[in-house]
């Protein structure tokens, strides 16, 4: 095992021979790639005697394809997994550096939106900590989730650019390059059908090494970039045009460009299907050619393969795989069917109609000629196998990714207990009829190395010391701590620990313009901006509760601070509107010197992985408030439970198994549940009924519409007032009483914290850990294996 001096050897080591640096001279990112090529060292062996151990034991491979990986900074999980926090900090206080600048200075990898790309996150890691032999496949995208700022309240965006200073985590592998095409024809040629692509693109591998914790095991994460077949072109450089020779390389290189910024929209562009097929095709073949290095017979793929389909992104793995195996291997078309099907299996991560992925046949049979040919040969085998069925693949001319991900799929799962069920009654009621057993459920879960261990050290210190350190691989140990629930002097430092990451906080806030009380309840919304997820239900209830405190400032009221968090897609109007108005709402009740003392906003630009590491440890109370049926799961809502916050939310996504978790008694819920929603949405006129009975919420929509925080806000107005889909209205009763006894609740300091540490002490199910063993044993049949 590495020495102290050993790190701080390496670290010189890589500062002068890596980075061509002199110690005197160095920067604060030279410091930190220098730790990061040392860190890099210290995965390679465990990252080689995983593979070893994959290849000697023959074990089946997981690979886990989806178009967002959420990352975040990559060295402190490296660091904490392989236990060298202690010695990281001693060699750099040796150079009068603190470990937290240089761990400080990563910027985030962030090629993912939201939920469904922090959820491929956290299974890596988890992964690598079961000992998974598993493969990550994505995008190596230059640009990720683009950079969010603030002018005049409205949300403003700029290209983010990760890729601007060296990448220390990856190796670039140009030998691991496959011919991508598109376009083209289809012909039979002596009896086999041959795609003949119009245009082509290189796919070439960057290889990032996840290790687990205590660095027993390490997987991988391949991200394809796109490259030119040929770089450039002489003849048009010679001819002077300049501009055009650069072309083809440009266009070739647009395909790994930028991520899509559209969180459960689904934009239909073409570019977009392009990048699909980029990656998933790629990452099939590469899936093959190492599947054929080890075995020649193709029908054990299924017992050494198991391939899942993050959302219907990369559904077209099924016509694919087919195509491989069919035109390329000389299978009949059935049987690879079976074939492909015994390997994939599909995750649905949301039933909102506009998320549903569909492509129009005519774009398909454009750009992947072959595979509409197979989509309708997959259709039309689907029927013959269940007749008299009403099934299709196709719509109104569209090719629909959900049925066809679901047909090519030995099993489809849904992310909570509630969106599974859901599943089954609503988008697939019909194919589930059809396949009763391919319906199950994998709850989502949440790294604890992350989310607990690195995100919060203090609450961390304190459950070591109670119930040791086993917890930190076993989260549902965290049980143990149920019974100090009880004790006053365990309240007491959880309490402090809690007190402290609010200190830290309110300095962080401060330093960006909003001045903070760390006594006041830390109250926290942070996710994607959405009308379903209902920032606007929340902002609303501010205002109404403002109101209230202006009429009589003296009652006895309990401080708060509303912290906001989120980026809106940058098309989606009506979340920028949200955005304006809760910056607007901000500026109004923060310069209120009748209500500073009791009420701010906070709303941090740039919301990320990173921001949400400092914001969830600080959080006191968790809001959850999507529509009910809407959200298909959450894991925010995990993170925060388990860091000791208690949750104000409807009974949606894991909402629900969070609060049979911890208690009804210790989870504040509100709101209509699933079928209470679909029969509200029946009554006519239902948001203007709810705002005559409601005079508050009457109240605070009339301050908004008068121009109270500034005007042009009516279209929030009358959305909620009128068609108001989400039901923000027909809501907005229950929240605001379940808002008054969070704050019953919280003036009794002691009890809330009792709570809290239930909270924390119930939540250990939800570690992604669990979650992947459940793939495991319900969907990929693969086991666990320790590096040699
Ligand atoms: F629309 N989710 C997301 F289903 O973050 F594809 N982005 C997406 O594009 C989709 C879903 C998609 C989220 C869900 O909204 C959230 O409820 C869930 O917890 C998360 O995926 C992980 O399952």
């Amino acid at each position: 095992m590495p020495t102290k001096t050993d790190l701080r050897d390496d670290i010189q080591h890589h500062l002068k021979y890596s980075l061509g640096k002199d110690a005197g001279h160095a920067q604060i990112t030279d410091w930190r790639l220098a730790l990061s090529y040392a860190i890099r060292d210290r995965i390679v062996d465990p990252w080689f005697a995983s593979t070893r151990a994959t290849y000697a034991q023959k074990g089946k491979r997981v690979y886990y394809l989806s178009m967002e990986f959420l990352i975040g900074r990559l060295l402190e999980d490296a660091v904490v997994n392989l236990g060298l926090m202690d010695e990281a900090e001693a060699a750099f206080k040796a150079n009068d550096l603190s470990l937290d600048d240089v761990l400080g200075d990563e910027p985030d990898a962030a090629l993912g939106n939201g939920g469904l790309g922090r959820l491929a996150a956290c299974f890596l890691e988890s992964l690598s900590t079961i000992g998974c032999p598993a493969y990550g496949y994505g995008i190596r995208y230059e640009h990720g989730l683009f950079k969010q700022s603030f002018h005049e309240g409205r949300q403003i965006e700029s290209p983010e650019d990760w890729l601007t200073q060296p990448h220390a985590w990856e190796f670039e592998r140009p030998e691991a390059a496959f011919r991508i095409g598109f376009g083209g024809s289809v012909e039979e040629l002596g009896g086999k059908t041959v795609w003949t692509p119009s245009e082509a693109v290189i796919a070439e591998a960057f290889d990032t090494p996840i290790i687990g914790w205590e660095g027993r095991w390490a997987n991988t994460l391949r991200l394809w970039a796109a490259k030119p077949e040929q770089v450039f072109d002489l003849d048009r450089f010679n001819a002077g045009d300049y501009y055009g020779a650069a072309e083809p390389e440009n266009l070739a290189r647009t395909i790994s460009r930028v991520l899509y910024p559209d969180d459960t929209t689904d934009e239909g562009k073409r570019l977009r299907l392009k990048q699909e097929f980029f990656f998933t095709a790629a990452s099939l073949r590469d899936i093959l050619r190492r599947f054929e290095s080890e075995y020649d017979d193709l029908e054990l793929l299924p017992q050494k393969v198991a391939i899942q389909l993050n959302d219907t992104h990369p559904a077209i793995a099924g016509p694919e795989l087919v195509r491989l195996l069919a035109d390329e291997k000389g299978m009949p078309v059935e049987k690879a069917i079976e074939i492909a099907r015994g390997c994939l299996s599909y995750t649905n991560h949301t039933l909102l109609p506009e998320a549903l992925e569909r492509w129009s046949e005519g774009l398909m049979r454009d750009l992947l000629p072959r595979h509409m040919q197979l989509i309708e040969e997959i259709d039309a085998a689907h029927a013959r196998e269940n007749p008299s069925r009403g099934v299709t693949m196709t719509d109104d001319g569209d090719v629909l990714m959900g049925p066809l991900a679901f047909a090519m799929a030995h099993k489809v799962n849904g992310v909570s207990a509630l969106h599974t069920e859901l599943m089954k009654e609503t988008v697939f009621e019909e194919l589930h009829r059809l396949h009763p057993d391919r319906i199950v459920n994998q709850t989502n879960g949440v790294t604890p190395r992350r989310w607990v261990l690195s995100a919060n050290p203090r609450l961390s210190a304190l459950i070591t010391e109670a119930i040791g350190d086993g917890w930190v691989d076993d989260l549902e140990r965290l049980s143990k701590l149920e019974p100090m629930a009880d004790d006053k002097t365990f309240r007491d430092a959880f309490a402090a620990a809690k007190r402290a990451n609010k200190a830290d906080l309110a300095n962080y806030l401060g330093d960006r313009g909003t001045n903070v009380d760390p006594d006041a309840m830390f109250d926290v919304q942070i996710k994607r901006i959405h009308e379903y997820k209902r920032q606007h239900l929340n902002i609303i209830e501010t205002i109404a509760h403002w109101q209230e405190i202006k009429d009589n400032p003296g009652a006895g009221w309990v401080p708060r601070v509303k912290i906001f968090g989120g980026k809106a897609a940058p098309g989606y109007v009506f979340a920028k509107e949200i955005i304006h108005l809760i910056n607007a709402v901000a500026e109004v009740i923060n310069t209120d010197a009748d209500t500073g003392h009791l009420l701010k906003v906070a709303y941090p630009a740039n919301y990320n992985v990173t921001l949400a590491e400092r914001l969830i440890p600080a959080a006191e109370l968790s809001e959850q408030i999507s529509t009910a049926g809407k959200e298909a799961s959450g894991t925010g809502n995990m993170k925060f439970a388990l860091n000791g916050a208690l949750t104000v939310g409807t009974l949606d996504g894991a909402n629900v198994e969070i609060r049979d978790l911890v208690g009804a008694e210790n989870f504040f819920l509100f709101g209509m549940t699933a079928d209470e929603v679909v029969k509200r949405r029946e009554v006519e006129g239902h948001a203007q009924k709810a705002i005559d009975a409601d005079p508050r919420l009457k109240r605070a929509l009339d301050a908004i519409r008068s121009g109270t925080f500034g005007p042009g806000f009516e279209g929030i107005v009358d959305n909620v007032s009128g068609p108001d889909y989400f039901l923000v209205a027909s809501d907005f009763t229950d929240f605001y009483r379940a808002q008054r006894e969070v704050e019953k609740a919280y003036a009794d300091q002691d009890a809330w914290t009792r709570m809290a540490v239930l909270n924390t002490a119930r939540s250990g199910w939800f570690s992604s850990d669990r979650t992947i063993r459940g793939y495991m044993r319900d969907v990929w049949y693969s086991e666990a294996l320790a590096a040699e």
